[in-house]
């Protein structure tokens, strides 16, 4: 099959969106992005109009950016389930780039009075603060560079530089929304911006200051669909079905949601269209979120790793690992959290076995487990301490934490296994500096020394250990011992 996608060529699919202008730049193009507030955005231009065409700024990766152009910026959306596959062809994106081959367009872009809104799915690894003191990581190289000058490299300080440049060319309002699974994302966007603004020289940072305070806002937003990695098959399966050939299609589960606070500065897209959730009550959804699922998922994750299972479903299709999932979603995560007003916790949970068994996704152990240091500083901290304090003790997450330090700094002698080494994170290296005295010593330097969860779990000394014991047991007596031990407690 030779032809490739395009405005020109007939598919299978409906016609995409018309193309309209651009008010959305949107920071981190990958797949999450694009199966999700694409879609959204889709069904909003379908149903109400208006120009909120996006701009896809990609950090580094080519390949999706050149993919795009090739195809007239369409590509398609696979809904999966082992029942069905359905396509969608969003089109919304008017225009791509990569910011390492343009830093000095991305200011521009975020200046411009036609962009109204300026999105960001970056991961958690992409804001630049440190994990112990959630404050702007100034010490970091890339963020040290982008405070001497010059054309940004760090997402925050694209916001930041872009922000400057705004308030210096007519001040347009302008919304910064986090779509990432950070707690509070739009106030810790905020706070990590101003931090930024205010390490500058007062003549330089007062006026962007002063421009943010008045016409800039950060809603902060939920946001939840399991989008898998994109393999050659599965390019290969939507190309048959779609009858052309498309170099960036997109698996994702049927599963979505979005729930956003309303508070745009400068006006926003008919979103409820495509089922948002415009909320007060962002805060709960986030919390019910990123603990019962995505706290539960690096459980599935690690264990179904240290199993040598290459998806999630595998994992938890294991009798022990989904039992280990119920017990940690029900009596670690579930008691931390106030669930959102009409929203039946049994349900979701229902919904999340189901979620997570999706045998036709192909969820990788590897791609969940990747990025742990950052990942579980949001979903661990806040349960960890509420179970402490009420009385309980968490074994599952400390677990969860076991797993992951088997995974990614496994003590000398001891092999995780293929799916382990495929993870990355960004803390593997200070993790396995230097020799290790066993499993409670290499959780103190996790959580004491290095601060990976924040302070507060730095100083629960009984978590601590039991990570550490947990962790000798996966290495002397194996994973199926530390899950039977934790569960037995
Ligand atoms: C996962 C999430 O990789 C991970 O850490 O827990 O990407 C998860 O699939 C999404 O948040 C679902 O909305």
């Amino acid at each position: 099959m030779t032809a490739h996608l395009s405005r020109h060529t007939p598919t299978s699919v409906a016609a995409p969106t018309p193309p309209v202008a651009a008010g959305i730049v949107h920071l981190g193009l990958g797949s999450f992005h694009r199966a999700h507030q694409a879609v959204y955005t889709a069904a909003a231009l379908r149903a109400a109009g208006g120009d909120w065409g996006i701009v896809g700024v990609a950090s580094r990766s080519r390949r999706i950016v050149d993919a795009l152009h090739a195809q007239d910026h369409l590509y398609a959306v696979a809904t999966i389930s082992p029942e069905t596959t359905s396509l969608e062809v969003p089109g919304v994106h008017t225009d791509s780039y990569v910011a390492a081959d343009d830093p000095a367009r991305v200011v521009a872009d975020l200046a411009d009075p036609r962009i109204r809104i300026a999105t960001l799915t970056v991961t958690e690894n992409g804001y630049s603060y440190s994990p112990s003191t959630q404050r702007l990581d100034v010490g970091d190289p890339v963020v040290a560079a982008d405070l001497r000058g010059g054309d940004p490299r760090s997402t925050i300080g694209q916001l930041a530089r872009g922000l400057q440049r705004r308030a210096a060319t007519g001040g347009e309002p302008l919304s910064i929304l986090s779509c990432d699974n950070l707690l509070s994302n739009g106030s810790h966007t905020e706070k990590l911006v101003r931090a930024f603004l205010q390490e500058l020289p007062d003549a330089e940072g007062a006026d962007a200051l002063a421009y943010l305070d008045r016409a800039v806002s950060f809603p902060s937003s939920m946001v939840d669909r399991i989008v898998p990695s994109t393999t050659p098959e599965f390019t290969d399966r939507v190309a048959a079905l779609l009858g052309v050939r498309d170099d960036a299609p997109v698996p994702a589960e049927p599963f979505t949601m979005w729930a956003i606070e309303d508070r745009f500065a400068g006006g926003r897209p008919a979103w409820e269209a495509g089922g948002a959730v415009f909320t007060d009550e962002v805060g709960a959804y986030e919390q019910l979120k990123v603990r019962l699922l995505n706290g539960t998922h690096s459980l599935i994750a690690y264990l179904g790793a240290l199993r040598g299972v290459p998806t999630i479903p595998d994992a938890i299709a294991l009798a022990d690992i989904e039992a280990a999932a119920a017990a940690v979603l029900r009596h670690e995560y579930e008691p931390s959290v106030t669930a959102p007003a009409g929203v039946d916790v049994e349900q979701y949970e229902r919904e999340l076995f189901a979620r997570w068994g999706n045998s036709a996704l192909g969820h990788r152990t590897s791609q969940v487990g990747s990025d742990g240091s950052v990942k579980l500083g949001q979903r661990i901290p806040g349960p960890v301490v509420h179970a402490l304090d009420t009385g309980d003790f968490p074994h599952l997450i400390a677990l969860t934490v076991a797993a992951y330090l088997a995974c990614i700094a496994p003590p000398a002698g001891f092999d995780p296994g293929p799916h382990a080494a495929a993870m990355t994170d960004p803390a593997r290296e200070r993790l396995t500096a230097g020799a290790t005295r066993g499993g409670r010593d290499l959780a103190a330097r996790a959580i004491v020394d290095l601060h990976l969860f924040g302070e507060d779990l730095a100083h629960r000394t009984a978590f601590v250990d039991r990570v550490g014991d947990l962790l000798d047991t996966i290495v002397q007596r194996g994973v199926d011992s530390a899950i039977a031990d934790a569960l037995a407690a």
